[in-house]
């Protein structure tokens, strides 16, 4: 394990990247769960999803001057929809205008740039036919009485949603070269109530770890699975917007805080919290400081640019690692 997380430690700072059919809508990656949108009113994000200005090329030199050294795209977030060609949805990027594999596109650009490449995927799946609604489910927001969780949940099937799971992420781990890190996202830990929320059996957690390292040796694997047993199932632990003051209790662990410029994570045009350039720097030193990584977050718009807001807020690390030697 030491021997597989040592370009990471040595690493300590990263880009995520919240990118899908919710930056379109430009208020939150959970929109649809907060505005307990139905499929029929969320698919005008996809039929108008159109990355005219995408260009990684440019968000990875980005990344590289800020000084990160690896970045993690949500291959699919909780909404469902794949960034990447899947044989196993039409759910997906090649099908709405930008008519290809934009997955493929960033791991050439990043790699291009020297930077290692992670794959965020949504364990959470609010469009898939099988997933099995909880209480998080969009449609579920509007009647979490028994009656409605058993009648949106007739016909379907975990079972049959943890081999698509199994398939996608064989996808992504066999048809991209070597992925470095795999970011899967999330569990409820100690779950009682099966209507509640996800914990690692209802994802397969075990085999699915086995079938990710027999893939890719080398790659590490986030917590979020939540296996309290299973020891190979988890590399790095994953403490969310926590404040600077709170970094210090994970001294001594292998971490990773991830952190927003300005709360959502996908992009969320009208958010006035932005952080100041300070208290990104802040966030930075303290995380080191710490013995930990810092992996920061930027959600780029449909069209595929990142916000002023982002460029400005990556201009100021990047003149901070210049003026300070850094590279
Ligand atoms: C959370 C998700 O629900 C957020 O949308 C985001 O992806 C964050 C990194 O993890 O659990």
């Amino acid at each position: 394990k030491q021997q597989r997380m040592a370009w990471w430690t040595d690493s300590r700072f990263g880009m995520f990247i919240h990118w899908g059919l919710y930056s379109g809508a430009a208020r939150h990656e959970w929109v649809k769960h907060n505005e307990a949108l139905s499929n029929e009113q969320y698919q005008k994000y996809f039929d108008q999803f159109n990355p005219d200005l995408f260009d990684p090329t440019k968000w990875a030199k980005e990344a590289k001057a800020a000084g990160m050294k690896y970045a993690v795209l949500t291959t699919k977030h909780h909404e469902g929809f794949c960034l990447f060609d899947s044989k196993y949805t039409d759910y997906k990027a090649p099908n709405t205008l930008a008519k290809r594999d934009l997955v493929k596109e960033y791991v050439d650009a990043f790699r291009a740039q020297g930077l290692k490449v992670g794959f965020y995927y949504s364990l959470l799946d609010w469009h898939h036919p099988d997933y099995v609604m909880d209480d998080i489910h969009p449609l579920m927001q509007k009647d979490k009485s028994k009656e409605h969780y058993a009648e949106l949940n007739k016909g379907r099937d975990m079972a049959k949603y943890r081999q698509y799971m199994r398939n996608q992420i064989t996808e992504l781990l066999t048809k991209y070269g070597k992925i470095d890190i795999l970011w899967l996202d999330f569990s409820f830990p100690n779950k009682k109530d099966p209507s509640h929320g996800k914990g690692a059996d209802d994802w397969g957690a075990v085999e699915l770890v086995k079938l990710i390292r027999k893939l890719q040796p080398g790659i590490i694997i986030d917590n979020r699975l939540n296996l309290e047993e299973y020891k190979d199932g988890a590399d790095f632990e994953t403490p969310e917007q926590v404040g600077t003051k709170e970094l210090e209790k994970y001294r001594g662990h292998t971490w990773e805080t991830c952190q927003t410029f300005s709360g959502s994570w996908g992009y969320y045009r009208d958010e006035n919290t932005w952080k100041t350039h300070r208290q990104l720097l802040d966030l930075l030193i303290t995380s080191v400081a710490n013995g930990g990584n810092l992996i920061l977050n930027v959600g780029p718009t449909a069209r595929g640019e990142f916000d002023y807001r982002a460029n400005n807020a990556l201009d100021s690390l990047s003149y901070w690692m210049h003026a300070n030697n850094i590279s």
